[in-house]
């Protein structure tokens, strides 16, 4: 007995480990308040109904025991009342929670009025995004706190799942397709990007961030970013390389899932390497279909610079 106490008692504290281990989710704007308060009241019914449900089972299971009530009680037939009751109280809260959804679905798949539209684009493995001014920013993107922001949602090479759980945001990225959604963002803070569609070998890895920036500082950051991509001085190629390249030929060049890049004639050439990224060849996928020549420029500039494997 003292020994199966002991059991449950580390099966408990195991789990409530777990648990804690799990990442609390903020609220950091009005989709995921939307749909975390729907969640609660929906939870509030079940907990509700289970009480009753469990209430009345251990009721039953105490005054009715074999050592109280050692006969059997003789057959019952049904009770009508008891029947109509027991279906009419679910249904009316099947209603009720229809009722408290269905304003939460159209408000959150309502696009307000934007004040800009960014393209979201999954690529094995990473995100890149497109700003409306032409701005480019990967993996990382970046957001005015409070604005609505249109989501242009697609992919190059195979289904991904744009998911920022903060935000409340979660949707799919079809190659060929473009799919419309919107966020916003309301406390200023780094919440997780991550890809929530099995993308392949690398999938776990695609992880990012929404930087969601106070009005001042995200001028700041866009006219900056701007300025520095119009110059070529931007991170752009870096974090191009980091963020694409180097999850199938290693952060410096040493391969993985793609050849080792040390000494290859391809990546000293820029137009080689503009040919490759953006048609791909044989195993290696046309990561760059989709980019603006800005990027790949920013790309090959950083390569020459910073040859994989020391060049
Ligand atoms: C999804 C994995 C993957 C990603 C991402 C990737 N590559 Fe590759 N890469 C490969 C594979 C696989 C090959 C071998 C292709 C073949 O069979 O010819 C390859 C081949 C190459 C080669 C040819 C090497 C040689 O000397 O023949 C170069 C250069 C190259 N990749 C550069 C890049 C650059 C630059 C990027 C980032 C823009 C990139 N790759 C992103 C998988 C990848
Ligand atoms: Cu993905």
């Amino acid at each position: 007995m003292a020994r199966r106490a002991v059991l449950l008692l580390l099966g408990i504290a195991g789990g409530l480990l777990l648990a804690g281990s799990a990442r609390a989710y903020t609220n950091a704007g009005p989709i995921s308040e939307e749909i975390q308060n729907l969640f609660w009241a929906i939870t509030l019914f079940a907990v509700v109904v289970a009480a009753v449900v469990f209430g009345i089972l251990a009721v039953f299971l105490v005054r009715y025991r074999e050592s109280v009530s050692p006969r059997p009680t003789s057959w019952v037939e049904g009770d009508r009342n008891l029947e109509i009751l027991w279906t009419v109280i679910p249904t009316i809260i099947l209603i009720v929670i229809v009722i408290i959804s269905v304003p939460v679905l159209v408000y959150t798949d309502t696009i307000p009025p934007p004040d800009t539209t960014v393209r979201v684009v999954g690529t094995q493995f990473i995100w890149t995004f497109y700003y409306e001014d032409g701005t480019t920013s990967s993996p990382d993107l970046w957001i005015q706190a409070g604005t609505v922001v249109k989501l242009e949602v697609t992919a190059t090479d195979v289904v991904h799942s744009f998911a920022v759980p903060d935000l409340g945001i979660k949707i799919d990225a079809f190659p060929g397709h473009m799919n419309h959604w919107w966020m916003q963002g309301d406390v200023p803070g780094d919440y997780l990007i991550q890809c929530a569609e099995l993308c392949g070998l690398e999938h776990a890895k695609m992880l990012a961030s929404v930087e969601v920036l106070s009005e001042d500082e995200f001028d700041a950051w866009l006219t900056r970013r701007r300025a520095e991509q119009t110059a070529g001085t931007s991170d752009l190629g870096q974090e191009t390389w980091e963020g694409v390249c180097s999850k199938c030929h290693g952060l410096s060049g040493e391969g993985g899932i793609g050849p080792a890049l040390a000494g290859s004639v391809v990546i000293a050439d820029p137009e080689a390497v503009e040919d490759l990224v953006r048609n791909g060849r044989r195993t290696m996928p046309a990561v760059g279909a989709g980019w603006t020549s800005e990027q790949v420029t920013a790309l090959t500039n950083y390569l020459r610079e910073n040859p994989p494997g020391g060049g």
